[in-house]
């Protein structure tokens, strides 16, 4: 008799269709993704790295959001604060410090980078920037593209409430919701954009309610619960796949830390609400969720813990240890690196920037002429 051996899968993970490796994949990602910001943290204080933005007390809800998509087929444009959906959708540890660093070798842009953008575009991630929203429209046009070639590709693009009320939210919506692309817009609603508290940001209680307003679901999520997070994630998936359009999830989260390393919340958060934030954060919920499981042990919590602190020490002394990137390359990966064709570019071909034969503006006044 030949026994099948299943995967074991405890009654929390077939409630969500999954396995216990499944749930336990996704508690480490959250786990390393909360130990790669505190990371960073103590980089920038020690004066390593210049600037921190951080996503600690988002890590639940981008990793439950993130996990249905498919790597390597699917989008997401992320935002500044979307580490663990970075590292949820290919990314590494080593990958972010080494944007976080900006070193010659760091695989996003090789310093050229302002730090925290980083991008991976092997995993269909695209850099993600600083002017909010943006990312909206890039990823309403890879869902339309999706669209046009039949590819089964959906597009998930993420941002904060605050963000939400950038014009481009608006168009891009409503040109999804119209062609019913397969689109996904995720609000990670913290409750502050910066200093400002969501209710002198948003009028309605939920940045949800708004999509009635486009004929489309939007759906309130409990960002501490990762479990619920992935389900409103998957069925917004299917119906994507499906051709029915897009969803709008909205994930209330909290902002563990101050908007960056360039601020103080202190200034602007009372004591209290700071002291009660811990009560709401994912990764502790969800250790106990899969400790009452059965599915995390002792034993696999602490290979786990020490499995995360090696490998983020390891990201550490790499991306201290590779060298900067040489000043003379600055134009590099900034402009085309071809022209492409025999007629040189307005500003001509130029040289003396170490960029010779690269195309790239030769000098002030050429560059001058090139503007006007
Ligand atoms: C177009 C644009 N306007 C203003 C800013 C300055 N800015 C940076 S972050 C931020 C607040 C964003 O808040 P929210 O969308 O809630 O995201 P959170 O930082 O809370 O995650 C603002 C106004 C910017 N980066 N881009
Ligand atoms: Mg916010």
């Amino acid at each position: 008799m030949t026994v099948s051996r299943k995967p074991a899968a405890s009654d929390l993970a077939r409630s969500v269709d999954l396995t216990d490796e499944d749930l336990v994949a996704m508690y480490r990602t959250v786990a390393l993704a909360r130990a790669v910001d505190e990371r960073m943290w103590i980089l920038n204080r020690a004066g390593r790295i210049p600037f921190v933005i951080s996503g600690q007390g988002h890590e639940g809800a981008q990793v439950g959001i993130a996990w249905p998509l498919t790597r390597r087929k699917d989008f997401i444009a992320p935002f500044y604060r979307s580490i663990a959906t970075c590292l949820a959708f290919g990314m590494t540890a080593e990958d972010i410090l080494m944007a976080q660093y900006a070193k010659a070798t760091d695989p996003s842009s090789g310093g050229r980078q302002m730090p925290g953008h980083y991008g991976n575009a092997e995993n269909n991630l695209l850099s993600l920037s600083s002017p909010v929203a943006t990312q909206m429209l890039h990823a309403v046009g890879i869902a339309l593209a999706a669209k046009i070639r039949k590819t089964g590709q959906v597009a998930m693009t993420s941002m904060g409430e605050g963000s939400s009320n950038q014009g481009d939210v608006h168009e891009g919506l409503n040109f999804a919701a119209i062609h019913k692309l397969p689109f996904i817009l995720v609000i990670e609603n913290n409750g502050y954009a910066i200093s400002v508290p969501a209710a002198r940001q948003v009028a309605t209680p939920n940045v949800a309610d708004r999509a009635s307003g486009y004929g489309i679901p939007g759906v309130v999520v409990d960002g501490s619960d990762v479990l619920g997070c992935y389900r409103a994630s998957r069925a917004a998936v299917e119906r994507a796949r499906r051709g029915d359009g897009p969803t709008l999830i909205e994930a209330k989260v909290i902002r563990l830390t101050a908007h960056s390393s360039d601020d103080q919340q202190t200034k602007y958060r009372p004591e209290q609400e700071l002291a009660e934030l811990r009560s709401h954060d994912a990764l502790p919920r969800f250790r106990d969720e899969l400790r009452a499981a059965g599915v995390l042990t002792d034993e696999l919590e602490t290979t786990i813990a020490a499995e995360i602190k090696a490998e983020v020490d390891a990201a550490t002394d790499h991306s201290e240890a590779e060298p900067d990137p040489d000043p003379s390359t600055a134009m590099r990966w900034v402009f085309a690196e071809e022209w492409p064709s025999e007629t040189p570019p307005p500003w001509g071909f130029g040289g003396g920037h170490g960029m010779e034969g690269h195309g790239r503006p030769d000098d002030a006044s050429a560059a001058q002429g090139a503007a006007d």
